[in-house]
């Protein structure tokens, strides 16, 4: 009998210049559209974007901002954070668009490419648009310039050759726990953070009137297009409606409190601009009702 097959999993970040498809590459190995905190020029961490479980694999996706050609002083610390991210993945994949061929913005991220120690796939996105003639020579022009650990042509829109992509990505994993469950297709990490932000401001706020029993919801975090702020939405779950009064307050004034000062830590978190919009509701004895607790992120 075979050894049972170890599990695999590790990173991959998907670098690129805008348009090429990583979007759209994503929802498609993901399998629906997942709310994704979009990278900002001047975010220096890195946010997973996606995760999938196979039976004996998980991928995470993680984003690498400021691998795009800086234009302000800042930017060069930027792409040192872009640099040290490359060499800390297990795969990176460099995707460019078949129609358009190497341009300037490919030239500055070889450049960047040219420290990384980790196998490096070009993956050449939209072959649904051009004739398969124009494959070979776009191959042979990418190959003189890196040496790249494969050259996988694919159609993110289509789903064309995505499985084999996915096959060659596996087999560059480490062996390696399963991270998130598996019904987890997106994370977070700073998701608990801030709702237990949001939880410690309305004890202190409200002493010892509110018991330990109130829990936060976050219920969307999501970047608004054009625009600098991040919405978050969270829910206050009281389990009685007296305590709802207290959180909320006359005319408002305790949630109102409880979010500014909420607020003003998680833009420090985050390092950006927030939009935070605070609900209340009363749910008696949640904390005995598993669904629920499922619901609110106690699960594991
Ligand atoms: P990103 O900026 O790299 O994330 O690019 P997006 O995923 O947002 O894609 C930019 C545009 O290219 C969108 O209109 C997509 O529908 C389109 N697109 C992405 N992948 C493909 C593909 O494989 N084939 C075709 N025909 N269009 C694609
Ligand atoms: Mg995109
Ligand atoms: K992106």
């Amino acid at each position: 009998m075979d050894q049972a097959q170890a599990f695999k999993s590790g990173f991959i970040t998907i670098i690129g210049r805008p348009n090429v498809g990583k979007s759209t590459f994503m929802n498609h190995v993901i399998g629906q559209k997942i709310a994704i905190m979009s990278d900002k020029p001047q975010t220096t961490r890195n946010k997973i974007q996606g995760v999938l479980t196979e039976s004996d694999a998980q991928f995470i996706f993680i984003d690498t901002p400021g691998i795009h050609k800086p234009k302000h002083k800042l930017g060069d610390f930027m792409v040192k954070v872009a640099e040290n991210t490359l060499n800390e993945v297990d795969v990176v994949m460099f995707m460019i668009n078949a129609e358009e061929g190497f341009g300037k913005g490919d030239q500055f991220i070889l450049e960047r490419l040219q420290n990384v120690n980790n196998p490096v796939f070009l993956i050449i996105n939209k072959i649904d648009k051009v004739h398969p003639n124009k494959l070979l020579p776009l191959i042979n022009e990418y190959k003189d310039k890196y040496d790249f650990e494969e050259i996988i042509p694919i159609s993110a829109l289509e789903g064309n050759n995505v499985e084999n992509l996915l096959t060659q990505i596996k087999q560059r994993l480490p062996e390696g726990p399963q991270y998130y469950p598996e019904d987890q297709i997106t994370d977070h990490p700073e998701r608990f953070i801030i709702s237990e932000l949001i939880r410690e401001k309305a004890l202190q706020l409200t002493r010892e009137e509110i018991p330990h029993s109130i829990a936060v919801v976050i219920e969307n975090i999501e970047q608004k297009e054009r625009s600098e702020k991040v919405l978050i939405q969270a829910t206050i779950v009281t389990e009685r409606k007296s305590q709802k009064g207290i959180i909320i307050g006359k005319q408002g004034s305790m949630l109102k409190e409880i979010g500014m000062r909420a607020r003003e830590d998680i833009e420090s978190l985050l390092g950006t601009k927030v939009f935070l919009e605070l609900w209340v509701k009363v749910q008696k004895d949640w904390r005995n009702r598993q669904h629920q607790l499922n619901e609110y992120g106690f699960s594991n």
